[in-house]
C-alpha cells in the first residue's frame, strides 16, 4: 500500500514535471471560428485543437474561439493570411468576391448529397489548395454543412410569393439568389442570426437545418423547405509561414489530426441533418420538401447561376465540373 502510494507519488511528480516542461515551451496557436461553439463544425474543431495538443505532446496547444469572438467571421481569412492569427476556420464561398473558385460548392443543384459533395470537393480540393497557397495558407481540413434549404415565416409557393421579403445572404451566391427571387438581400453572419430575425432585420435565409436549429430560429420563423441546393464547406486554414517552421513531427501529428476531424466531422454532419430537422419540427416549424412548381421554378434559377459561376471561374472552374462529372 506504502509502496503503491510512494509510486504513486512519483509517477504524479514526473508527470507535473513532464507537464511543466511541456507547458513552458508551449506554443498556444489561438484558432478563431465564426460559428457558435455548440455548432458541429466547431465541436470538431475542438476535438482537433485537442488531438494536436496531445498528439504533440503539448508542444502546440491550439485554442478555438467560437462564435467570432476573438475575430469576426468576415476578417478570420485575412487574420491567418497576415499572421495575426496562426489558424482559423472559414466558410469557403465566402471568398468568392476574391475569386469564384471558392464559390464551386455554392453553384445551385450541381452536388446535393453528402456523396455528390465529397466528389465535387475531390474535384476541386486540387485547384482551392492552390489558389490558398498563393494567399500563404495552407489547407488542414474542410467539412461540409448540411443540404441548404429555404426558411421563412410563411408558406411559400412560387418564387412569386419571396416577392420583397428580407433575406439573409451569407455569401455572394446567397445574395445573387434573392436578387433573382425578387427579395431583398443583407449579408448576417450566422452567429448574429437570431438578433437579426428577432428585430425583424430579415425574415427569410438559405442555410441547413443545422444553423436554424443551433440558432433557436422557430423563435421567429414558421416554414423550412428542403431543396437540397447545395452543400457548402467550412475549410481550417494555416499560415504557411508559421506552418513552414513547423517541425515535420508536429506537421505530421496535424496533418493526422486534420484528417481525423474531416472525418469525424463529415459524419457528424451527416448525423446532424436529421437530428436538426426534427429538432426544427420540435420547435413548431413546418418541415417538407419545397413543392413542385417552386422546386422546378428554382431549378431554372440555379441553371442561370450556374453559367453565371461558369463564366466567372473561367476554364478551372470547368475543369471543376468537368472531373466532377466523369465521377458520377
Ligand atoms: N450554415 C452557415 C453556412 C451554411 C450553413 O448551413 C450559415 O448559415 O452561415
Amino acid at each position: 500500500m506504502t509502496i503503491n502510494k510512494n509510486m504513486a507519488s512519483m509517477v504524479l511528480a514526473a508527470g507535473l514535471c513532464v507537464g511543466m516542461s511541456a507547458a513552458a515551451k508551449a506554443e498556444v496557436w489561438d484558432m478563431p471560428l465564426a460559428y457558435s461553439g455548440s455548432n458541429f463544425h466547431s465541436v470538431t474543431a475542438a476535438e482537433f485543437g485537442q488531438c494536436v495538443t496531445t498528439g504533440t505532446g503539448g508542444a502546440i496547444e491550439i485554442v478555438t474561439h467560437p462564435s467570432g469572438s476573438l475575430i469576426k467571421g468576415a476578417d478570420i481569412k485575412r487574420a491567418v493570411q497576415t499572421g495575426q492569427v496562426p489558424i482559423g476556420e472559414r466558410l469557403l464561398s465566402g471568398h468568392q468576391n476574391e475569386n469564384a473558385i471558392f464559390g464551386y460548392d455554392s453553384v445551385p443543384f450541381l452536388a446535393t448529397s453528402f456523396d455528390d459533395a465529397d466528389n465535387l470537393w475531390k474535384a476541386a480540393k486540387p485547384s482551392i489548395e492552390k489558389t490558398l497557397a498563393d494567399q500563404n495558407l495552407t489547407l488542414l481540413y474542410a467539412v461540409p454543412w448540411p443540404p441548404q434549404g429555404l426558411y421563412f415565416k410563411k408558406e411559400i409557393n412560387s418564387v412569386a410569393d419571396m416577392k420583397g421579403i428580407k433575406f439573409r445572404s451569407y455569401n455572394n451566391t446567397t445574395t445573387r439568389l434573392a436578387e433573382l427571387t425578387g427579395m431583398l438581400p443583407v449579408v448576417i453572419e450566422a452567429a448574429e442570426i437570431s438578433q437579426a430575425f428577432a428585430t425583424g432585420v430579415v425574415e427569410s435565409m438559405v442555410s441547413s437545418g443545422a444553423t436554424g436549429y443551433d440558432r433557436k430560429i422557430w423563435e421567429s420563423l414558421t416554414h423550412f423547405y428542403e431543396v437540397d441546393a447545395w452543400l457548402p464547406r467550412n475549410y481550417i486554414m494555416v499560415n504557411s509561414s508559421v506552418w513552414n517552421g513547423t517541425s515535420e513531427a508536429n506537421q505530421n501529428v496535424i496533418r493526422g489530426c486534420a484528417e481525423l476531424a474531416e472525418y469525424a466531422g463529415t459524419w457528424r454532419s451527416k448525423e446532424y441533418t436529421g437530428f436538426t430537422l426534427a429538432g426544427l419540427r420540435a420547435g413548431g416549424m413546418t418541415v417538407e420538401p419545397a413543392g413542385d412548381a417552386l422546386q422546378s421554378e428554382l431549378k431554372d434559377i440555379g441553371a442561370t447561376m450556374t453559367s453565371d459561376w461558369l463564366e466567372a471561374a473561367g476554364a478551372e472552374g470547368q475543369a471543376i465540373v468537368d472531373s466532377f462529372n466523369a465521377m458520377q
